[in-house]
């Protein structure tokens, strides 16, 4: 008898032992392994750097997450599938955080291919795939805004400014979200101040090369230009130098540039990819992601904002210009204008998922 209870006694140590292990190895308590996949480079570029800084301090204070690597795969988009099938294949990762609209066709040949992996990618819009999160930003509703201010410095008594309506923005490439919201956006918005106004584009054709950027932003001010946008990566320090050089204005898009120089980024129209990442990991975590549902977020959400009460901004610029652009952004935060994205650039960059 009593041979028996040590036995069973035993026996039942043995289980819950066994238990215990099974628990810590694949149960519940195992955190998300997340793997960030920068396409291009950390440093320079608002929308990977907001993302990766958001997905770091979402792990350091979150055990449920473990953030096993951040992959800068670099400028040369021929390699990319590759690399993020490579990524994905490896096992290392049960989620993948990237960004950009591009990303959003190459996850959904990846996911065809590796069975174990999902994707959330900021800046894409892809509808009805189970393993994929989007998160798009009305970039219409943010470039209206930054063109509403670039239309009113161009007006204004500021320093150097020409009669010409002309602005400018040198870009990196084409891609729909650039050419059908970015680009129209920032001349309507230019346009809301004078019908008169014409933005000025330039395509850098890469996101680094600085020294031609300052070029093109050089040329640009010879036909007139007096504020710039620059959307080019790492190229945006060209645009930076050409306008410091001539002392002409450059508006910041999508994070906070005034400290890039002082006097010369006059205003930051911001775009909070962080906050996005953050709200988009908590949803992981708790099970309540939406996967396969796109969602869009703007300035009514306060995702898109520009800091009014920051000293760089109020010193930078006149109370005039400050006081009738705050009118209009009121206007469109509060969305008694309405500025939406377009269904069909919607359904243009989905489309190109589902090829
Ligand atoms: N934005 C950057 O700031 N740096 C980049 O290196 C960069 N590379 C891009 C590559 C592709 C293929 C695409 C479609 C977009 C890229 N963007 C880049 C733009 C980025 O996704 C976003 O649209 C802009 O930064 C405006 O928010």
């Amino acid at each position: 008898m009593k041979r028996t209870m040590r036995i069973m006694t035993a026996v039942f140590l043995m289980l819950c032992f066994v238990a215990t292990i099974a628990v810590f190895v694949v149960g519940e308590n195992a955190p998300i392994r997340i793997g960030v996949f920068i396409p291009g480079r950390l440093g320079d570029s608002p929308p990977y750097d907001s993302m990766t800084d958001a997905v770091e301090k979402f792990a350091l204070r979150n055990d449920s997450v473990e953030l096993v690597r951040i992959f800068e795969a670099g400028f040369d988009q021929a390699l990319w599938p590759e690399m993020l099938l490579t990524f994905a294949a490896s096992g290392n990762y049960d989620v993948i955080y990237t960004s950009n609209e591009a990303l959003g066709p190459l996850c959904v040949e990846v996911l065809n291919q590796v069975p174990d992996v999902k994707f959330i990618v900021n800046d894409a819009y892809v509808v009805g795939n189970d393993r994929l999160f989007t998160t798009f930003f009305n970039n219409t509703q943010e470039a209206y805004l930054f063109g509403y201010m670039m239309g009113l410095i161009s007006i204004s008594n500021m320093d150097n400014v020409t009669i010409d309506r002309t602005v400018g923005l040198v870009y990196g490439q084409h891609y729909v979200m650039m050419d059908d919201m970015i680009i129209p956006g920032m001349e309507a918005g230019a346009q809301a101040v004078d019908p008169a106004f014409h933005l000025v584009t330039a395509m850098l054709g890469n996101w680094y090369d600085a020294a031609k950027a300052e070029q093109l932003a050089n040329s640009m001010a010879d036909q007139g230009v007096d504020v710039f946008g620059t959307i080019a990566g790492s190229g945006n320090a060209g645009v930076l130098s050409s306008a410091v050089n001539k002392g002409l204005y450059v508006l910041w898009y999508d994070s906070d540039g005034y400290d890039k120089a002082p006097g010369t980024v006059v205003c930051s129209i911001i775009k909070d990819n962080g906050a996005a990442t953050t709200k988009n990991l908590e949803n992981l975590v708790d099970g309540t992601l939406a996967w396969g549902e796109p969602e869009i977020l703007g300035a009514e959400e306060g995702y898109i904002y520009v800091s009014l009460r920051d000293a760089r901004y109020i010193n930078s610029l006149p109370e005039d210009v400050r006081t009738q652009f705050e009118e209009m952004y009121h206007k469109v935060v509060s969305g008694e204008l309405e500025i939406i994205v377009p269904q069909d650039v919607l359904d243009r960059i989905d489309a190109a998922a589902h090829q």
